[in-house]
């Protein structure tokens, strides 16, 4: 136990947790970095549906979506640390374990507010297909991330996030990792992007993906459909380039915009205390 507000004692237990030698690479961390980007990216600025607010994602209508296989490992991971701080919301949990996941694995410090509830909205659950599908290009990537008010240069900030972790083909059916590091935080993504020559690949269960083999890496790396869609796409390239070059920069607006990813359907006063969650009407608690 520790004391209600205690959010350091919280991003002690998260960075602690990371340490995974059983799993993946041997971290927690790019696993709990896409729990905390999917609870978020539901969002629909339109009708303000959506979002990390409400942690919806543990309902089989969110949770089920095809688009969330393998996330149950995040939560799993985490579940000791909501046992422990029971005082803290799974909305709150997911998108703090992001934000001390990127840090702890060299990434920028993301600043995180808390408050956010547990209380889900009937009204207001999203629908499934509001997450991006690797297979597409890039008038796909703009239609799910300009509704949730993303520009171009967000949207190839964000993708970076692709320097950790690896696909599953028990999961989405896309296999392996981007780069050679996939548990530290870098712009080798971008750089790879643009300075290998990637070649189309149709796995065995069918799905398309781009692949190199690298002699210096133990396996052959890949890039989704998406992820070079960012450099056939001149707006895209533009900031990929900028991002190869500018490992600062990209911290920099990695940083940002992960912070209004996690913030996405959720206003605040100039205290910081959330003032659009509304606990007496409707919906119901976990
Ligand atoms: Fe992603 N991502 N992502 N992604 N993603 C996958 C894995 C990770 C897309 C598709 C996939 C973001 C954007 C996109 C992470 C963070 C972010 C996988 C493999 C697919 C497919 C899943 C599996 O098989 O386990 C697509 C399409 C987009 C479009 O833009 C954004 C934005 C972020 C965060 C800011 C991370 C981290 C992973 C690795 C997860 C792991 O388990 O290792």
């Amino acid at each position: 136990m520790s004391s209600p507000g205690d959010y350091d004692a919280v991003r002690k237990d998260i960075a602690a947790l990371l340490h995974q030698p059983e799993y993946d690479d041997g971290s927690a961390g790019p696993v709990l970095v896409r729990l905390a980007w999917h609870s978020a990216g539901t969002y629909d600025a339109e009708t303000d549906t959506g979002g990390s607010n409400g942690a919806g994602m543990r309902y089989e209508a969110e949770g089920g979506d095809p688009a969330n296989a393998g996330l149950q490992h995040a939560r799993v991971f985490l579940e000791p640390l909501k046992e422990k701080h029971n005082w803290i919301t799974y909305a709150d949990l997911w998108t703090l374990a992001g934000a001390v996941a990127i840090k702890e694995m060299g990434g920028p410090e993301i600043s995180w507010l808390p408050g956010r509830t547990d209380y889900v909205d009937d009204s207001k659950l999203p629908p499934r297909g509001r997450l991006p599908d690797g297979a597409q290009g890039a008038d796909h990537l703009r239609w799910i991330f300009y509704r949730m008010g993303f520009s171009d240069q967000e949207i190839v900030a964000l993708s970076g996030a692709h320097n950790l972790g690896r696909c599953h083909a028990d999961r989405s059916g896309f296999d392996g990792a981007w780069v050679n590091a996939p548990t530290r935080f870098s712009n080798t993504y971008f750089r790879l992007m643009i300075s290998r020559s990637w070649k189309e690949k149709t796995l065995d269960n069918g799905v398309r993906q781009f692949v190199h083999y690298d002699e210096d890496a133990e396996e052959e790396l890949m890039m989704l459909p998406t992820d070079l869609a960012l450099m056939a796409d001149p707006s895209f390239k533009h900031w990929v380039q900028v991002y190869a070059k500018d490992k600062d920069k990209f911290f920099e607006d990695f940083a940002k915009v992960f912070t209004k990813l996690i913030e996405l359907g959720i206003t605040r006063d100039e205290k910081g205390q959330i003032t659009n969650t509304d606990n007496e009407k409707g919906g119901y608690h976990s």
